[in-house]
């Protein structure tokens, strides 16, 4: 690169990042994912590092955020709050420790190189400075551009967990204490949930709620939404001018026994921090965070390592914005931009027509993406997506991959206005969108392949009849090979027209046969969630069998009969008896009749349902006895199982790695169980 293509392009970063930092810091909006930001960085860092003398004298890489707000008063900080570098994988975690060796060699004589490690979760939050002084809480400060920073004490006041006059007798007259200000993830849901009900816009993620929430004018506001914080460290400690008190002195030689002596102070400390012996622990803590993640009440978007050894931070000292005896260990992007090359329409089991993003294959999250959902005209109106725009896609955890928004500034010429199919895309039968519904339909049934092999492998589904040696390929397979048009068909197959299908051997084809001879007894239960009607889940197909006790008493039942059972509201109770007035389902489900066998349902009495009109909740992993299991022995005893945590739950029963769910609970005062206190409950 010549010398004035290296110039325009160190300008064109630098006016990107402080657009992007503006647009993070103060309007709380950021129109790119961090990943991007992080690369913008890193290119201009390694750029400045390679030409210093043409860096940018108002370079974003010498800042550590935003500037101050207007509005409120600033703070100039005692000590600078700095920033963390970054290492991004294994590999540059080693370079990290290698360098801190080389340095802790070049300055000591003989330099330990077995050094302690204190590791943190690194919440998604922002970093505060809290000032007590005597004993009493006096300022808080945000970092802003790391020497000044917003006056932000009301509200920080407000925080219920950051105590207002510390605990005990024994600490410094001045203590300035850092770490994070953070939205749990249970009250940033519950807050956006309140803003959508109020048609207004909510906040992207945790991070920007806690940021807007501290920006509030009105400290009343702040008050009502839940913010929690976590100290990382300490900022100017010492004896005031008038003062006689410990000073210095009392702080611990060790990082992680500061945190605790802070603790100590009555200052939440985050629960998941560790010492680690030595470098080699790092990758292991990183996993078990990584792991934890979704199960974590809070955000965190990787980990931080600092060693632990005051003697040593002071050896190694710091460079331009940050330490070099700490570094944040990240996590893969969990958001990446790509582009929206192509749409197409997939047809569902009820004919819903799905529109489906054909993106440029991108690493996010941990694995390649090259399709996620839209799910409707809705969705596509709201994000004003169009074919060859710039998207932010978002894969946490094993959350299904989600396009989050658009980068409008990036729209090229030969965008496309996404339109949808006036014909279903397999079958071509008309499409209609029901009254007050988002999603639009094939109205071709049974009719439409897509549909036909949908409800093939809903039925033959681990859920419905469980039918061995029968994937979704294979059913694909003997759709598409004319071998079956309905379910009843399945029972028709022999093994010879199994068998001399392509890529098909003899011991799958009788595999197959014999899977469906077992299918044939089953629950009533079983059967009517199998038969796949709209909205008609495993929960409701319970509820009817136990309700009717026979097939026949389902089919026949009317709208108002329906409603009597225990979650059929109007909707359900309508789609169960539109469903059994169509001939062809009609004449599907009596040929099944005809093959299909079950056991008669025991009338239980109210003795025998002691559980009946409580609701239970099941979340996180319970080890003995599994959902499945749990859930039946529950439902057996005539508890409803539902999915979702609300004030009409009873009990919410959280196995390991319990997540939102159990937070919700907690903050609504619900009963929780262990997976032993559930077991207790069905013995007794
Ligand atoms: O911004 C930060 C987040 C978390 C930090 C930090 C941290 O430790 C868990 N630690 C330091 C030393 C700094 N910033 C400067």
């Amino acid at each position: 690169m010549s010398e004035e293509n290296i110039i325009n392009r160190m300008a064109v970063i630098c006016q990107q990042i402080h657009r992007y930092n503006h647009q993070y810091y103060v309007l709380d909006e950021p129109s790119v994912p961090d990943a991007e930001y992080d690369r913008l960085m890193r290119e201009l860092t390694t750029l400045e590092t390679e030409y210093p003398q043409l860096k940018l004298l108002d370079s974003p890489s010498q800042k550590v955020g935003g500037v101050a707000l207007k509005s409120f008063s600033q703070v100039v900080h005692q000590l600078p709050m700095l920033s963390l570098d970054n290492v991004f994988s294994a590999q540059e975690w080693q370079a990290f420790v290698k360098r801190l060796i080389d340095r802790l060699n070049k300055s000591q004589a003989k330099a330990t190189v077995d050094f302690a490690i204190c590791a943190e979760p690194k919440l998604d939050g922002l970093a505060v400075s809290l000032r007590y002084e005597n004993g009493v809480f006096v300022q808080a400060a945000t970092r802003g551009d790391g020497t000044v920073g917003e006056n932000i004490t009301e509200n920080v006041r407000t925080i219920k967990s950051i105590p207002l006059r510390l605990q005990g007798t024994s600490f410094p007259d001045v203590l300035e204490v850092r770490g994070e200000v953070f939205m749990p993830k249970a009250s940033f849901d519950a807050l956006n949930q309140q803003a959508i009900k109020k048609g207004e816009k909510g906040f992207a993620n945790p991070r920007n709620a806690a940021a807007g929430s501290l920006r509030q004018l009105d400290s009343k506001i702040t008050a009502k939404r839940n913010l929690a914080f976590y100290a990382y460290g300490l900022g100017f400690v010492g004896v005031s001018e008038d003062g006689n008190g410990v000073g210095e002195n009392w702080l611990a030689t060790s990082h992680y026994q500061r945190l605790c002596q802070i603790k100590a102070l009555g200052l939440p400390m985050c629960p998941e921090v560790k010492l680690l012996e030595n470098a080699t622990q790092v990758e292991d803590f990183y996993q078990h965070i990584l792991q934890q993640r979704a199960a974590l009440s809070y955000e965190i978007d990787g980990t931080v390592f600092k060693v632990d050894d005051i003697a040593l931070q002071q050896q190694l000292g710091f460079v331009a914005r940050a330490p070099r005896w700490a570094t944040a260990y990240k996590f893969p992007a969990q958001e990446e931009l790509t582009i929206l090359e192509a749409v197409d329409f997939q047809v569902g089991r009820t004919g819903a027509i799905t529109p489906v993003a054909r993106l440029k294959p991108i690493f996010v999250g941990g694995v390649t993406v090259s399709n996620a959902t839209l799910h409707n005209q809705d969705e596509i109106d709201r994000l004003g997506i169009q074919i060859n725009d710039t998207v932010i896609i978002r894969r946490a955890g094993d959350v299904i991959p989600q396009i989050v928004s658009v980068v409008v500034e990036r729209r090229p010429e030969n965008a496309e206005v996404i339109s949808f199919p006036k014909v279903c895309p397999v079958c071509e039968s008309a499409v209609m969108k029901a009254e007050g519904e988002a999603v639009l339909r094939c109205t071709g049934g049974l009719y439409c392949q897509a549909q036909r092999k949908e409800a093939i492998k809903h039925f033959a589904s681990r859920k419905a009849l469980d039918v061995d040696g029968l994937g979704d390929k294979l059913v694909e397979q003997l759709v598409d090979e004319g071998l079956i048009k309905t379910p009843a068909d399945l029972f028709k197959l022999t093994s010879l027209d199994v068998s001399t299908m392509a890529r098909m051997g003899q011991k799958s084809a009788d595999n197959l046969i014999k899977g469906l001879e077992s299918a044939k007894s089953t629950t009533l239960a079983k059967f009517v969630y199998a038969l796949g009607i709209r909205e008609v889940g495993e929960t409701t197909a319970a509820n009817l069998a136990q309700y009717f006790r026979t097939f026949a008493a389902i089919k026949a039942a009317n709208d108002e009969q329906l409603q009597q059972v225990p979650d059929v509201g109007v909707i359900v109770a309508k789609n169960i008896v539109n469903f059994f007035a169509q001939a062809h389902n009609l004449e599907v489900v009596e040929e099944l009749e005809a093959i299909m066998s079950w056991p008669d349902i025991e009338v239980k009495s109210d003795d025998e349902l002691p559980l009946k009109d409580q609701t239970f909740v099941l979340t996180g992993t319970l080890s003995k006895m599994g959902r499945n299991e749990a859930k039946a022995a529950l439902q057996a005893l005539g508890a409803k199982v539902s999915g979702s945590v609300s004030a009409k739950t009873h009990y919410l029963v959280a196995g390991e790695k319990a997540g939102s769910k159990l937070v919700k609970a907690q903050d609504l005062g619900v009963s929780v169980l262990t997976e032993d206190e559930m077991i207790a409950l069905l013995n007794s």
